[in-house]
């Protein structure tokens, strides 16, 4: 609620209103759709132009650590391949990266944890109005996707998950802009406040992408592909909650 009401006041502020004006004709729901579709673009423009594409996220110190940190969405993956590496301590885990790369990559997690690294204390807000503040781990995105070569003609990188969420089990999945998979707090983390990532956390690998909202944050990653454009991923919206509940695709906090 407060992000969109944060978008609104972002609009008045720049004289946002142009948009709207001289639309008589339209429905009070396409004005509706128009403005939050132009605040979507306009926080995204805003938060990049005045913050710069590489501004950090807000970091912490261990003293503000939460003393619990939930686990939202699932909890685990319930495939039998999944539960499989669980069950072996992930030894036969196998992170890919694909797409449009000319290398692509098979990383085992002892590789991944060769990688560069980068440790974040970080508070994650979930839309549904909680946050916790977390350290985390992993390897930055950044430096994985120069090794697999990635071409000029990718885009976006799609997080492709283990869980399927929902009543019609839909793949859990979500994607992100080259300006984030580059940004230096965005990592695949496997460790979460000093230990192994815990499965409810999405063991063995999640994404933290610091300056969004928590669905973006997908947990349980397979595979790592880099792509054109999402209109041919899954609902073509860019993301499990973006197809499934028309949430936005930057969810910039
Ligand atoms: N694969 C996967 N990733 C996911 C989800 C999920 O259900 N499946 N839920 C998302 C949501 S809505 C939030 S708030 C965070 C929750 O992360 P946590 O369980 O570590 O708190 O994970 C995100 N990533
Ligand atoms: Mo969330």
């Amino acid at each position: 609620m407060s992000i969109i009401m944060n978008r609104r006041k972002l609009i008045a502020g720049l004289g946002g209103g142009l948009f709207v004006s001289g639309c008589d004709s339209w429905s009070r729901s396409d004005r509706v759709k128009a403005i939050l579709a132009s605040a979507e673009d306009l926080t995204m423009g805003v938060q990049r132009s005045i913050g710069g594409a590489t501004a950090l996220a807000r970091e912490f110190t261990t003293a503000d650590l939460s003393p619990e940190f939930r686990a939202n969405g699932s909890r685990t993956a319930d495939s039998a391949d999944y539960q499989a590496m669980l069950a072996n301590g992930f030894a036969g885990y196998r992170l890919r990266v694909d797409g449009l790369v000319d290398r692509p990559l098979s990383l085992s997690l002892a590789q991944l944890r060769h990688m560069p690294s980068r440790t974040q204390i970080t508070r994650h807000d979930c839309v549904e109005g909680w946050s916790a503040i977390g350290q985390w781990t992993g390897a930055t995105l950044g430096p994985l996707l120069d090794l697999a070569r990635m071409r000029d003609s990718a885009n976006y990188i799609v997080f492709h998950c283990f869980d399927t969420y929902g009543a019609d089990n839909r793949p859990y999945y979500e994607s992100i802009d080259l300006v984030d998979a580059f940004h230096p707090q965005t990592i695949l983390a496997y460790d979460m406040n000093g230990g192994e990532l815990p499965e409810r956390h999405g063991a063995p690998i999640r994404a933290r992408v610091e300056r969004q909202l928590g669905y973006k944050h997908a947990k349980f990653v397979s595979r790592i592909e880099a792509v054109a454009s999402l209109d041919d991923i899954y609902g073509g919206k860019g993301g499990y909650w973006e197809d499934v509940g028309d949430y936005a695709w930057y969810a910039g906090i």
